[in-house]
């Protein structure tokens, strides 16, 4: 059977430990492309040289021509630019319009039939418009945001219990913002309801950690944002597809009617296959969380109205 094609667009922080994961899983040839010339062939040739210690034949290459990203069967897009200390998400939004529209152009003109994975921020504005401007059915544009939320809500109830990461379960849905939902009614440690082991006053703390856990790593690194966790969640949603695994995980994914939301990219847990978003799974919220989600619905549906004057103001 032929490798699996890769294709990551951003050669930075993420860019590079994603190709790193690639091969370290051996998951396909993985072609980087950035438009920093030597940065993603200098960062492709370390990871490439690293195949006999860590024992992985794939090909890893980096490049500045799209050419090169020919029939991938996977973009994992995160070209654009990070936030510095003080800085929204939201604050990015004009330049990373630009280069996600000139990005999506090349994946629809390049890998036509590709599973794409946006990372870049604000992200669910960034989504959408890879979605516009790809024309790519719904199924084949999906956001990383919840992945990853969810791990952090996850890190820290796992840390106040001093139990495994892997007994906590837990979802973070909504918008990738300051207003993002932990969903308290379905979170579990070994089967048990989070609510039965940490008291609710400790747990509200908890939450807004993880709400505003991107910031807590901003302020630390000051010059970027976090990179090994948003990395190591988009790889969890390509490995679902490329194995097939019809896995569920919290993804923005583009939503026509579920959840009483209409034509908006939203953090909703999804099951990922190889078709893609195969399926968005409508869970029973509680009337607080459904209030939230309401409230974040809303913040994400100003962002795309601020894209849109963007986009209009830029032609
Ligand atoms: O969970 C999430 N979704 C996120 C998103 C979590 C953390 C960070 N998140 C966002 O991902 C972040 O706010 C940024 O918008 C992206 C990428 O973050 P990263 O940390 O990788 O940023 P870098 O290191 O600045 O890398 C961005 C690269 C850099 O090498 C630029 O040269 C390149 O993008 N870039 C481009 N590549 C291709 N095409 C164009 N036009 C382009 N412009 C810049």
């Amino acid at each position: 059977m032929a490798r699996k094609k890769i294709a990551l667009i951003g050669a930075g922080n993420i860019g590079g430990t994603l190709a790193h994961l690639c091969a370290l899983k051996r998951l396909g040839d993985v072609v980087m492309y950035d438009v920093i010339d030597g940065v993603p062939q200098g960062k492709a040739l370390d990871i490439f040289e690293a195949g006999p210690i860590e024992g992985y034949d794939v090909n890893i290459t980096g490049t500045t021509k799209y050419d090169d990203i020919k029939g991938a069967d996977v973009c994992i897009v995160t070209a654009g630019v990070a936030r510095k200390p003080g800085m929204s998400r939201d604050d990015l939004l004009g330049i990373n319009c630009k280069i996600m529209r000139e990005v999506s152009e090349n994946i629809a003109k390049y890998a036509p039939n590709a599973f794409v994975i946006v990372i870049t921020n604000p992200l669910d504005a960034m989504v959408t418009l890879c979605k516009r401007v790809t024309g790519f059915p719904k199924n084949r544009v999906v956001g990383q945001a919840g992945v990853l939320d969810s791990s952090r809500y996850r890190t820290f109830i796992a840390q106040e219990l001093n139990v495994s990461v892997q007994n906590v379960t837990a979802m973070v849905l909504g918008g990738h913002g300051d207003d993002m939902v932990p969903v308290r009614s379905y979170c579990q440690v070994a089967g048990q309801p989070i609510e039965r082991l940490i008291p609710a006053k400790r747990l509200e703390e908890i939450e807004q950690r993880t709400r505003q856990a991107g910031g807590e790593i901003v302020a630390l690194l000051k010059t970027g944002s976090a990179f090994y966790s948003p990395a190591s969640a988009a790889i969890q949603m390509a490995e679902a597809h490329l194995f097939d695994k019809k896995q569920v995980l919290p993804c923005a994914a583009y939503l026509e009617g579920e959840y009483g939301i209409n034509g908006v990219y939203f953090g909703v847990p999804v099951q990922i296959g190889a078709g893609g978003v195969e399926r968005v799974i409508e869970l029973d919220l509680s009337e607080k969380e459904k209030k939230e989600m309401q409230v974040s619905v809303g913040h994400v549906q100003e962002l795309v109205t601020a894209m849109d004057k963007v986009l209009a103001a830029n032609g």
